[in-house]
Order: C-alpha cells, then structure tokens, then sequence
C-alpha cells in the first residue's frame, strides 16, 4: 500500500506552442506512431502470454511510452542506450524489428537473441542490453560515457562508434542500490556524458517508492550530493519529456558533466505478467490510467489541428496489423537447434 499521498512535484517548464513548431507535425506523428506499436506490440504479446505460447518473464511498458519515445526522438540513436528488464519499448524504438522481437519472447531460433535471452535481454547495436539485475545496467552506462570522453582524447582508435552521450534509464526501486551512488559519484568526479533517468513509476514489485527510498523528488534531493544537476519530467505527457530531453541533451554535450533526471510515470499492468497488483486499488489504477499518454497526446495533437479521430484511428490500425504480423512470424519460426546450445557460451 501506499504510505502517503504522491510528492508535489515541480515538472520542467516548456512551451508548447515552441515544441511543436520546433519537432513539426511529421515528426510528431511519427513519434506517435511509435507509441502506438509499442502499446500494440506489447498488447499482442500479453494475448500470446496469457494463452501459453510465450513462457518467463514479461515486463510490461504500458502506461509509460511517452518517454523513451521522447528520449530517442530528441537524441536519436545513435548514442549509447541501455535500459532494465522493461525492455520492449527501448528495443522497437531502436529499430529492432517487432518481428525479431515478437520471435524472441517466443523463444524462436528467429528471435533478436536467437531465442536466448526472452523479454528482458533484448539489444540493438546502439543498444547495451535490457538488464534482469536491478542496477545491473548503471555501471555499465557509467562505462560507455567513459568510453565517450576517452575516445575524445584517443581519436586513433577506430571500430568503435563515436556517441555524444550514454543514456541509462533506471527504476525508481534501483535507486536504493549501492551501484547507483557508485556510479553516479564516478560520473561526476570524471566529468561522464551520462544521462541517467529515473522513470518513477511509484512502484518497485509490490512497494511503494515512499516505503523504499528516503526522500522525494528523488532527484531534486539526490543530485546535488553529487554535485550534479536535477530535472523532473511530467512522464505522461510526451511534450514535456521531449522538451526536458532537447534540454539536457544541449547541457550534457556542452559540459560533458552527468545530469540526473526524474520522469514521473505511472505503469498501467502488474510488475510483471504474473502479478495481480493486489497492492493498489482498482480506483487507484482507473485513475493512473485516466493519464493515459497515447490519449494526452492524441488531445493536444487534435487540439493543435494536426490530427482528426479517423486519422489515429487508422494509424492505430496500421500498427495492431504490424504486432499481428510479428505473432504470425513468431508462430511459424523454427526452434534452435538443440546441437546450437553451447555456441556463445562463453563460461566454461
Ligand atoms: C539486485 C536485484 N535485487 C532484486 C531483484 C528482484 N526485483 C526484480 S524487479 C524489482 C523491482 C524494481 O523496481 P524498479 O527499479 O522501480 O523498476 P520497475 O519494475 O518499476 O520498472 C526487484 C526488487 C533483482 N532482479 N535484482
């Protein structure tokens, strides 16, 4: 349950008419677009889930779209990315393919792991991984920003990708780990374009981030101790992400100094498919759902004259058609071959 009541929080200030006319309406449908597969992709895959044809973890980004979708579009992909086992949307964002994906929770030889990793492994070439260990992923964003400022410095060295900065989201219950204030404390020593990002989404399994963690806003009150700067977004709304993010991205590449920064979000399903959630109300749960993102920015696109009903709903449409087809490439995709288990294994 509960403890309190949600902190006040101070979101960053932006002006809409500027990010719209800043972003235009081709970018912000494509962005759209994004959130609809993402909430689409996820739901085709819940359906297979629920009736047995995918098996082990499933952790569901429902509710919290807007803001990986605003992180990737204001910093694009290329840059260092990584993320926790909440995997699904960081993944189709950088451009993994919903069937490589779709086959690799079915656990398929087609899969983006070859059927070895499941929900929470996914990668792309940008990105380092979905991580299974809360905090696992910190150091090593901590240690792609390394390679960022080292590489400055070395230019010789080649084959390695130049990125401006490594971007780390994290929950709000990692933030109790001591591999957060290792990192973030290095960060800042070394001078790290590191971006990390708190999605608070108020809850870590079934408890509450007013039972875990010692003070909020969280990054308001951590950031300053180690001597770095503070945001905090409004993670249902895709306007203010995307703003917060055009900022701290400029800040970061110009001083090349970690930032921290607190995305207010809420998720709309279990921690995981296995979890009824008994811990909130169902009132508790219409009311997060209320705010939904996909719907706020559908009434702020309308409410701007960039989009009609029927055109989000045709949009929508494309996009289930899309996570139904990935269903059917999982389904008729061949197993591995069982004579291909100790390949990549590297322990011996
Ligand atoms: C080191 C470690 N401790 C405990 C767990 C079990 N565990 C898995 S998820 C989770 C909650 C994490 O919550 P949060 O960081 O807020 O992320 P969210 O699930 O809300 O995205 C816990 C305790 C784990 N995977 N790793």
């Amino acid at each position: 349950m509960k403890k309190t009541g949600p902190p006040k929080y101070q979101f960053f200030s932006h002006d809409l008419e500027k990010v719209v006319k800043e972003v235009g309406r081709e970018k912000l449908i494509a962005c759209l677009k994004e959130m609809l597969l993402i909430r689409n992709f996820e739901l085709k895959a819940e359906g297979a889930y629920l009736s047995g044809k995918i098996g082990g973890f499933f952790h569901s980004y429902m509710g919290q779209e807007a803001v990986q979708t605003a992180a990737v579009a204001v910093m694009g992909q290329n840059q260092w990315w990584i993320t926790s086992y909440r995997c699904h949307a960081l993944a189709l964002l950088l451009k993994a393919t919903p069937d490589e994906l779709m086959a690799e929770l079915f656990g398929k030889a087609t899969g983006n792991a070859l059927g070895r990793g499941g929900s929470m492994h996914f990668f792309t070439k940008q990105m380092l991984g979905g991580f299974g260990i809360v905090g696992g992923q910190i150091p090593i964003a901590t240690g792609a920003a390394f390679t960022i400022q080292y590489l400055k410095n070395v230019p010789e060295v080649q084959n390695i990708p130049k990125m401006d900065v490594a971007i780390c989201f994290l929950g709000d219950g990692a933030v109790a780990q001591g591999s957060f204030h290792e990192s973030l404390n290095l960060a800042a020593l070394w001078k790290l374009p590191c971006i990390y990002v708190i999605e608070n989404n108020e809850w870590g399994m079934g408890t509450h981030v007013d039972r875990a963690v010692s003070v909020a806003p969280i990054a308001e009150k951590k950031a300053p101790s180690f001597g770095m700067k503070a945001y905090t977004f409004d993670g249902m709304d895709f306007f203010n992400c995307f703003a917060g993010f055009s900022h701290v991205f400029q800040e970061v590449k110009k001083n090349s100094h970690p930032v921290l920064v607190e995305v207010v979000t809420e998720r709309f399903r279990g921690h995981s498919i296995s979890d009824p959630g008994l811990y909130r109300s169902k009132e508790e749960l219409k009311k997060c759902m209320e705010r939904d993102p996909l719907i706020i920015m559908l009434k702020t696109l309308s409410s701007l004259r960039m989009i009609t009903d029927e055109e989000y709903g045709l949009l929508d449409k494309e996009q289930k058609e899309i996570a139904a087809q990935s269903l059917k490439f999982a389904e008729e995709s061949p197993w591995p071959d069982p004579a291909t288990l100790e390949k990549d294994v590297f322990a011996p």
